[in-house]
């Protein structure tokens, strides 16, 4: 619930929200005027008989609304903080209140912003005034009691997905070898890994336990009942979430946006309808990658299951991928890996094998940080975050990072499992939180991402970094062990079923939220319009013939009930490889891009900050090009990334019919 309620370039940055910002610089047109404060307060000044606002009073009134911002967030941050550690009727009050104050509060400033749209204001101050305007990314229309309906959906919404578990058979065998549940449901020592023993003594698992075996089982039987249990959780969601589209849509349209859609394309520094073409030529860039990727993991899939389970030509079975979502690909590695063409080298091993514990996984990525200058994490980092899932109460398990007073006071909060999936993700996380203190000396309105897909980019970014040669340095990796550079197959076939397999996925959330804040797709159709996208896309079907007439299979995907747009991480799979290429490049790299780490390397990690630091003060082709020389998002910095994975992937595939169906559309 957190973030929701306020954003905008402004009200987001104080760290109302838990995943990352809710970044939205504000729009383009601001940056026209370019008058001095004092000539204008001049002019303006000179009109205020007939009642226009003069630019003094705009002045004050972004002082104001800074200061209202600070407090508000100082208290509301808190609250959010624990309702996410601990789930209860009275934290979701309780977050549900503040959540409504929030969204009273942005609704407000945005109206009051409205005031001074004829004013000829500096750029600077054009800019906060439009970061006020937007509102928030799910804004309260300002009639009577809206404010208090919308967050109490909200917060519902994502404590149900918080606390969603469903029944299996505890005396199912293939289940009890994947998560060493006792049958008995007695509780053991810590498993190696680092998950309890789980105790389903109420016959029920969570995501974690049904993430663990979508994972690890290539029985299909059992993935698709685990798939599908999984998805038991959301239907009850679906009224709700159709009603709160109503609320924000009708916010959206106070704002004087279409819909709430539109709401969100307008965060990017340009039109929105320049956005939507923005997104389909990065896409138009990789999907040639992408959908060699496809054709080979769909082939090793047939091979591995048969027709039956998975046909040569049909879209692929969603629960076959290793992952809930077939977000990402990484855990099936094993299926694809290329012959001959050496080991690559397996993280969750090494950090097993080297006894590594959640918060030693932090440590390390902290030092990634540090050894580009970065200063370390405070103590109260440590004092303050949620590392490992508790075991006695509910918490938000989906991985977040915090910025609690706009300062210092960051933290995570993860249900950290000992597998190299998750360590990519700790690097994530802090990658949040160094951004986060990097901009905490701009003002309120600035403390954000240049757009939302910079501060899901930041983390990522460091962790492509994590070469052989760099687990060698950290003691993770044995200098004997080094694979060849016979193995770079497999290093970057590794990399391409997280990374490549991600990018439809990351940009079919959001297409289908855009229908359904355009109305395109009603509550009757948010299920079917979800999986025609999940086709045309990702090229990928759900297990069985059906789904059931009351599902609601985006509402089992975090984000939707959590609120999170989603389209900042496909933007965000393009520039972490643009910023890796340009820190590689910096530091004088010559090697393919895939080698390069810039661990240890100061003069990145200043330039790095750099462009960290200017938060969301400039446009974002500004920030990118202060950092990379060039002012656009481009996706051929991944492709050069994956060059020899594609001479490989298209040799493999030469004979093979790829593409399904709707590729064509
Ligand atoms: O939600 C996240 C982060 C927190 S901002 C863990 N990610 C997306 C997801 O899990 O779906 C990172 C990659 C995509
Ligand atoms: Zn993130």
């Amino acid at each position: 619930m957190r973030k929701l309620l306020l954003s905008a370039a402004s009200l987001t940055a104080l760290g109302l929200m838990a995943c990352q910002p809710e970044a939205s610089a504000p729009s383009a047109e601001i940056e026209k005027p370019t008058k001095t404060v004092e000539t204008l307060t001049a002019a303006a000044n000179a009109g205020t008989e007939n009642g226009a606002p003069t630019v003094q009073e705009a002045k004050e009134f972004l002082e104001q609304a800074e200061k209202d911002i600070v407090e508000y967030s100082a208290y509301a941050n808190k609250i959010y903080w624990v309702q996410a550690n601990f789930i209860t009727d009275d934290t979701n009050a309780l977050a549900a209140r503040a959540g409504a104050q929030g969204a009273k509060m942005s609704t407000r400033l945005a109206n009051e912003a409205k005031r001074f749209n004829d004013l000829s204001l500096p750029a600077d101050m054009r800019r906060k005034m439009d970061g006020l305007k937007r509102g928030s990314n799910f804004p309260a229309p300002e009639k009577e009691g809206a404010a208090e309906k919308l967050a109490t959906i909200m917060t519902g919404l994502e404590a149900t997905y918080g606390t969603g578990s469903f029944e299996i058979d505890v005396n199912d065998k293939r289940i009890i070898e994947i998560l060493d549940v006792d049958p008995d449901g007695e509780k053991g020592p810590d498993k190696k890994d680092g998950t309890l023993k789980q105790e389903v003594s109420d016959g029920k698992i969570t995501l974690g336990q049904a993430s663990d075996i979508i994972a690890k089982s290539q029985d299909p039987e059992l993935l698709k009942e685990i798939w599908e249990g999984w998805r038991t959780i959301s239907p009850p969601m679906k009224d709700d979430y159709a009603k709160m589209v109503d609320i924000v849509n009708e916010g959206s349209r106070e704002l004087g946006y279409e819909d709430t859609g539109a709401l969100w394309r307008g965060g990017y520094d340009m039109e929105g309808e320049a956005f939507i073409k923005e997104a389909d030529r990065l896409w138009g860039q990789v999907k040639p990658l992408y959908d060699q990727l496809h054709c080979n993991t769909r082939a090793a899939l047939n091979e591995k299951y048969g027709d039956e389970v998975q046909p040569a030509d049909a879209p692929i079975r969603a629960d076959l991928l290793g992952n809930m979502w077939g977000q990402s690909w990484g855990n099936i590695y094993d299926m694809v890996a290329p012959k001959g063409g050496g080991e690559g080298v397996d993280v969750t091993a090494l950090l097993l094998e080297n006894d590594y514990d959640q918060k030693k996984m932090v440590e390390v990525a902290e030092t990634f940080f540090t050894s580009l200058g970065f200063d370390p994490l405070p103590d109260t980092f440590w004092e303050r975050s949620l590392i490992t899932k508790p075991q006695d109460r509910e918490v938000v398990c989906h991985a977040s990072a915090w910025d609690l007073d706009a300062m210092d006071d960051i933290r995570i909060k993860m249900c950290t499992k000992i597998n190299g999936e998750d360590f990519v993700t700790v690097h994530h996380e802090l990658g949040h939180n160094f951004y986060q203190r990097a901009y905490k000396n701009q003002p309120v309105f600035y403390k954000d991402g240049a757009n939302d897909g910079f501060h899901e980019a930041i983390g990522d970014m460091i962790a492509l970094s994590i070469t052989p040669e760099y687990l060698v340095k950290i003691g993770l990796l044995d200098e004997k062990d080094v694979p060849g550079a016979d193995a770079d197959l497999a290093l970057l076939m590794r990399q391409a079923m997280d990374k490549v397999a991600f990018l439809p996925f990351g940009l079919m959330v959001d297409q289908w939220r855009w229908k359904v804040f355009s109305g395109e797709y009603t509550e009757s159709e948010y299920n079917s319009g979800w999986w025609d996208l999940r086709e045309k896309y990702q090229g990928l079907r759900h297990p069985g013939e059906t789904r059931p007439g009351d599902a609601f299979d985006p509402g089992a995907k975090f984000h939707i009930p959590g609120n999170t747009p989603y389209m900042r991480y496909f933007l965000a799979h393009i520039l972490q490889f643009q910023f890796h290429k340009a820190a590689c490049d910096m530091a004088g790299f010559e090697g393919p891009l895939h080698q390069c780490s810039i661990y240890e390397n100061e003069e990145v990690g200043r330039r790095f900050n750099a462009m960290m630091e200017m938060g969301a003060s400039k446009p974002w082709p500004d920030a990118l090009e202060a950092f990379t020389g060039t002012r656009d998002m481009d996706g051929s910095a991944i492709l050069e990334y994956f060059t020899p994975l594609m001479t490989y992937l298209e040799e493999q595939n030469k004979d093979r019919t790829c593409g399904w169906d709707k590729a064509a559309e």
